[in-house]
């Protein structure tokens, strides 16, 4: 019997854990609603230039999720369950010095690295852990406290952990097996209905509303799982007008004249969920936690590090961004600002055909159409739109002792705590550029 592939796991486990949440959440199946509306307008206005992105399927099922756990040990075993889905550790984003509010946590992002794993289901999960070591958060007491109670829960039960590895070790699970691993990986991140221990819980609050949400509660959950949307000023118009509170803007880089890069994103503020709780006499009652909200996003160019470089700088401001910028993607591929795969273009066998020679260098060969170069998506996040959408969404600010020293955490230092390569998102883009060009330029007989 055929096996269900890494592929086929990651794409069922991103449509169950959508239903389970839609369920838990009906605001989001609004947003999902909102969001394919506007996607079919957009295609409808602009046609296949719509697709530039991602095709029109991509883009309908794309969604990312964030999830957040307390210690390496529970971060090691979401990296066993994802690498079954054929998700990796992409990036490092450490936000315990994030504007405005710093948060006691470092997060990666699971995702496909091969391009062509992004194309059959890009899905992603930005996961964030809690560092109860760090000082300007925890004292040595709470810190103990906080380790003391991750060390008696159990996040994901063996047998899924085990059939996450199997998966791995042979390439895929038989039917029955599949729907096992699947069922206990999205039951693993639904709402307990245990109720919250409120003295404890608002003692974490005070440092910060994802110390609680993470390390006040006995399970973890999907905090939010966010559609893709191809023209998210007018989503953020369209939730307004259906009586959605959206956060005050839009993050990450403006509307402006010239190409869509990176990552623009927005939310609506966390919903008061229905949440037993249990009070410091032991009585147990009805009660609310506002923790989860519901995030969009739309997705532009991946930028090079020259290009990070003038756009981190730059304020969200379209003219400062046209000012600073060029403005068509043609600008961004021979600035080098932006990534762009290399492909033959039709237009290559007429040039041979009438005797002309494909030049050697990159531009000469994009200028003459022996090659069409096509964008490549950003398929990661922004530390500073991730500090944003946190803030706005936390209801306890908590607080930060900047006078002392923090615990270093880096990418090194969490690869061994996830014991696998955490992969550099700027090596992968290039990666799959030099692919593109390797091969265009072997078809046309130009040494690079
Ligand atoms: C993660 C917040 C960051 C994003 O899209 O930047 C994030 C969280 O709330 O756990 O999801
Ligand atoms: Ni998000």
């Amino acid at each position: 019997m055929a096996l269900h592939t890494s592929t086929d796991l990651r794409s069922s486990f991103a449509r169950r854990l959508s239903s389970m949440y839609g369920g838990e959440v009906p605001a989001y199946t609004t947003l999902v609603d909102v969001a394919h509306e506007v996607n079919a307008e957009v295609l409808a206005r602009e046609g296949s230039a719509a697709e530039r992105l991602g095709s029109i399927d991509r883009v309908t099922a794309e969604r990312h999720g964030a999830i957040r756990v307390g210690n390496p040990a529970e971060l090691a075993q979401v990296g066993r369950l994802f690498a079954a889905m054929g998700m990796h550790p992409v990036g490092m984003y450490d936000l315990r010095d994030a504007e405005p509010t710093p948060l006691p946590i470092v997060s990666t992002a699971f995702r496909p690295v091969d391009p062509v794993e992004l194309a059959a289901n890009p899905f992603r999960v930005f996961t964030s852990m809690l560092v109860p070591e760090d000082r300007r958060f925890f004292d040595a007491g709470l810190q103990a406290r906080v380790q003391a109670f991750l060390g008696r829960r159990t996040l994901f039960p063996p047998e899924l952990l085990a059939l996450a590895d199997r998966a791995v070790a042979e390439g895929g699970l038989p039917a029955a097996d599949a729907g096992r691993f699947l069922d206990l990986a999205t039951a693993s991140f639904a709402l307990s209905p245990e109720p919250v221990d409120k003295p404890w819980y608002d003692e974490l609050s005070a440092v910060s509303g994802v110390a609680a949400d993470i390390a006040g509660v006995t399970s973890t959950h999907v905090n939010h799982l966010t559609p893709r949307v191809l023209d998210i000023d007018l989503l953020y118009r369209l939730m307004q007008e259906r009586g959605v509170e959206m956060i005050d803007e839009i993050q990450g880089p403006p509307a402006w004249a010239g190409p869509a890069v990176l990552l623009r994103q927005t939310s609506f503020r966390a919903l008061a969920e229905a949440r037993l709780v249990r009070s410091a006499d032991g009585t147990v009652a009805p009660g609310e936690l506002r923790v989860r909200f519901g995030e969009v996003e739309a997705r532009g160019i991946a930028l090079t590090p020259a290009g990070r470089d003038v756009v981190d700088r730059l304020p969200a401001d379209p003219q400062a961004w046209a000012a600073a910028l060029p403005g068509t993607e043609a600008g961004f591929a021979d600035a080098g600002l932006a990534w762009f795969t290399a492909s033959l273009d039709p237009a290559a066998g007429e040039l041979a055909r009438a005797g002309r020679r494909p030049p050697g260098d990159a531009g000469g060969l994009a200028a003459e159409a022996w090659v069409r170069l096509d964008p490549v998506v950003y398929e990661d996040f922004l530390p500073r739109s991730a500090a944003g959408i946190f803030h706005s969404n936390l209801t306890a600010a908590g607080q930060a002792d900047a006078t002392v020293e923090g615990a270093p955490r880096d990418a090194a230092w969490l690869a061994g705590a996830l014991g696998r390569e955490v992969h550099d998102p700027m090596d992968l883009y290039a990666a799959q550029v030099d692919a593109s060009w390797a091969a265009v330029r072997s078809t046309l007989g130009v040494p690079g």
